[in-house]
Order: C-alpha cells, then structure tokens, then sequence
C-alpha cells in the first residue's frame, strides 16, 4: 500500500478540466434533445462549471470552443471565472463548421481556404492571451473521402505549414496540442488520423507542440495505455480528451463503459508521477450529454476521474516492482487487479470531508435547488454546436 499522505497529496492536486460545450444543448449528430435550464451563453457555462468544482473540489478550470464561446470582451470572461472560482483552460479551435471547409481547412486545396483557418488558429491564441490560457487545442476535421480525391502527401505539406506557422506565434508559457482521430468525418483519409502522426508533427514543431489523446477517437481494441506510456516516456503527451466510447466517437461519460480502461491509463500516469500539476498533463472531459441531465453527468465524470486516479496511487508500486523483476506474472497482476478493486469511495468522501464539502458531491448537487433555479431563470439556452 502507498503511503496515505502522498495518495491524499495526489488526490488534492487532481485536477479535471470539464468543457464549456458539455453544460450546453450538445449530443449526437441525430437530434439533440434541449434540456431546461442550459446556459444562454458562456458566462453561465462558467457559472455551471463553478458549481462542479465547488461540489468537487476536482474540477478548478473549463475549456472554450471559439466561436462557440465567442464574447466581446474575454478579460471580463476571465475574470467572471476568477469571480467563481475557477480558471479559463484550453482554448478549442473550430475549423470544421463552415461551408469553406468543405474539403479541408488547414489542409484544404485552397490557398484562400487555408489562410482563413490558419487565421482562426492565430485568433484562438490573441484569446489565450486574453484569458490568460496557456493551452491551444487543435483538431481537424480534415480529410478525405475517395481515394485520389486530393493528395494525401501534399495535405500533410500544407498542414505541418500551418502548424509552423500556428507554433510561432506562441507566446511564453503557452503551447498548442495536436489532437487525432482515426475516422470521421472524413471516411478515407483524416490527416491526423492517428497519434503516430500527431507525434511526428510535434516532434519537427517542438518542445511547445504536444500530442492530446482522445479516448474515444481509437480503433476499437487499442491499447489507449500503451500510447499515454511511449508518449509520457517522449514527454510529448499534452493531455487528455477523456470520454467513453462503445462503438465510434460515442462521447459517453468517462469510466461508463470501461472503468477498467481508465484505471489502466491513470496507472501509467500515476507511475512517473504525471497526475501532479508540475507534471503539466491536461486532464480533459470532451463529452456530450444528450439524455442525461449535464451538470450531474460532469460531477459524475468528474468523480470517475478521480476515483480511478484513486485506486492507482494506492497500488503498492514497490510489490509490483518486486513481482514484475521476479517474473511473477500472477502475482504482479494480482497486484494490479487489488488496486484495481479496492473501494476508494469512503477514503475520498471522509477527504471532502475534511475539505469542509459534503462528502456526497452528486446529493449535495440534487440538494442545492441549483437544477430546478436555473430551469427557471434560463428560458432558451443555447445549442452548443454539435447536432445544431
Ligand atoms: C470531434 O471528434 C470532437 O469530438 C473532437 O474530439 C474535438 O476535441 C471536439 O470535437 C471538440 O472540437
Ligand atoms: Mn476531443
Ligand atoms: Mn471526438
């Protein structure tokens, strides 16, 4: 067993940072189904955010997605979050909802097309300046869908282009992370499709250019852990977008489909000390919540997160050592699996405890009346974007 002060230090200095356009009216490219109460605009999503970290005590920033959260004036946002209790995070850009990107944004065949969305990029980093951000996250929806569509090599070309150009403009203490995903929605080819790719784009950037693992944007079957340990090990893992998936890009809370998942990433987290704030790891939620009720989703994902990261520090790293040098396959699993099944939730309860919060963030959160005065104060939220 760990030694209690250095899991409850790890606990405490957990942080998750949920996402601006989870607390709105988001979900599947089908029909999004409109909940009462949703922000009307990015103030009230701070505000909501605010109420998960005061219940939790585990979720201090919230992440943007311009120009979904696009405001006149982005020190009054920042400071609005200060106000409550919480910090702006990753500034997300959007370079796949308008009718420009057709066949690509940065990547695009365009020169004019491509110029916009390098724009966009260099936007989003005068926002980081003015919020005080220190993280640029960069997907793309770019691609293509039939084969000799456009050039898959000359695509690659124009987008380590952009990110050269995107890189450069970093100011001090800020970087940029490069998300990937297998498919979707471009069906043949997507130019960063894979982490491999995103490494070796990062890797000619440099230092300030990490790679940003989305846990539903996988193969099924692939071991998510063995890509958090070579990227660790490289110092090019960046951070998390952490969500559960069955099938595709399901968006589904973290650690609802495969707890066992999560806690086999948290581990090789955990095991170099990546979960410490020093560590500079962003622990993302990139989720949708469609039929569930959204604030008690996130403190639930919130929650998950932090009960997984739990359970790894307190697996009793020098045992494993010993059984893994003595090639004591059984028991080095039997190791792992105890931690694994140890019930960490009366250990951070009597923690919240001693942080003056209820030790039940989800009753509390039913408790506060919070659901039931924002229903009544918000007519028309607003959509977030997704299935809009
Ligand atoms: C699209 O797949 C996506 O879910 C990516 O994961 C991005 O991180 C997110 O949208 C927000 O842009
Ligand atoms: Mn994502
Ligand atoms: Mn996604």
């Amino acid at each position: 067993m760990s030694d209690h002060s250095a899991i409850t230090a790890g606990i405490r200095g957990l942080g998750v940072e949920t996402a601006s356009w989870a607390y709105a009216n988001s979900g599947t490219r089908f029909k999004v189904f409109a909940q009462p109460g949703v922000p009307r605009d990015p103030f009230e999503k701070i505000d909501d955010a605010a109420v998960v970290h005061r219940l939790t005590g585990a979720a201090p920033t919230v992440a943007l997605h311009i120009p979904w959260d696009k405001v006149d004036d982005y020190d009054r946002l920042a400071k609005h979050a200060e106000a409550q209790g919480v910090r702006i995070g990753a500034i997300n850009s959007n370079v796949f909802q308008d009718d420009d990107y057709k066949l690509g944004s940065v990547c695009s065949p365009d020169p004019v097309v491509r110029r916009k969305a390098t724009d966009h990029l260099l936007e989003c980093i005068d926002i980081m300046d003015a919020t005080g951000s220190d993280t640029l996250k960069l997907w793309f929806a770019d691609g293509t869908n039939y084969p000799g569509q456009d050039s898959i090599r000359a695509r690659q070309d124009r987008l380590a282009e952009a990110l050269r150009e995107t890189y450069a403009r970093l100011g001090d203490g800020q970087r940029m992370l490069l998300e990937y995903k297998l498919f979707e929605p471009s069906f043949y080819t997507m130019d960063v499709p894979d982490w491999g790719t995103s490494y070796a784009h990062c890797l000619e950037l440099g230092p300030r250019a990490q790679v940003v693992i989305d846990t539903g944007h996988h193969a099924p079957g692939t071991n998510i852990e063995f890509i958090v340990a070579f990227l660790l090990r490289a110092h090019k893992l960046g951070g998390f977008d952490f969500n559960s998936r069955f099938y595709a890009d399901d968006d589904l809370m973290v650690g609802a489909a495969d707890p066992f998942q999560l806690f086999r990433i948290m581990h090789e987290i955990v095991s170099v000390g990546a979960h410490t704030p020093q560590a500079g790891i962003a622990f993302m939620l990139d989720q949708c919540h469609n039929i569930e009720a959204k604030i008690p989703a996130i403190i639930r994902s919130v929650l998950n997160v932090q009960e997984m990261t739990a359970k790894a520090l307190m697996l009793d790293n020098t045992a494993l050592a010993a059984a893994q040098g003595s090639g004591d396959v059984l028991a080095a699993n039997q190791i792992f699996m105890d931690a694994f099944y140890t019930d960490v939730r009366p250990m951070l309860a009597s923690l919240r405890e001693e942080d003056g919060r209820d030790p039940d963030p989800m009753a509390a959160y039913h408790r506060s009346g919070y659901a039931e005065t924002i229903a009544a104060e918000r007519a028309g939220g607003e959509q977030a974007g997704w299935g809009a």
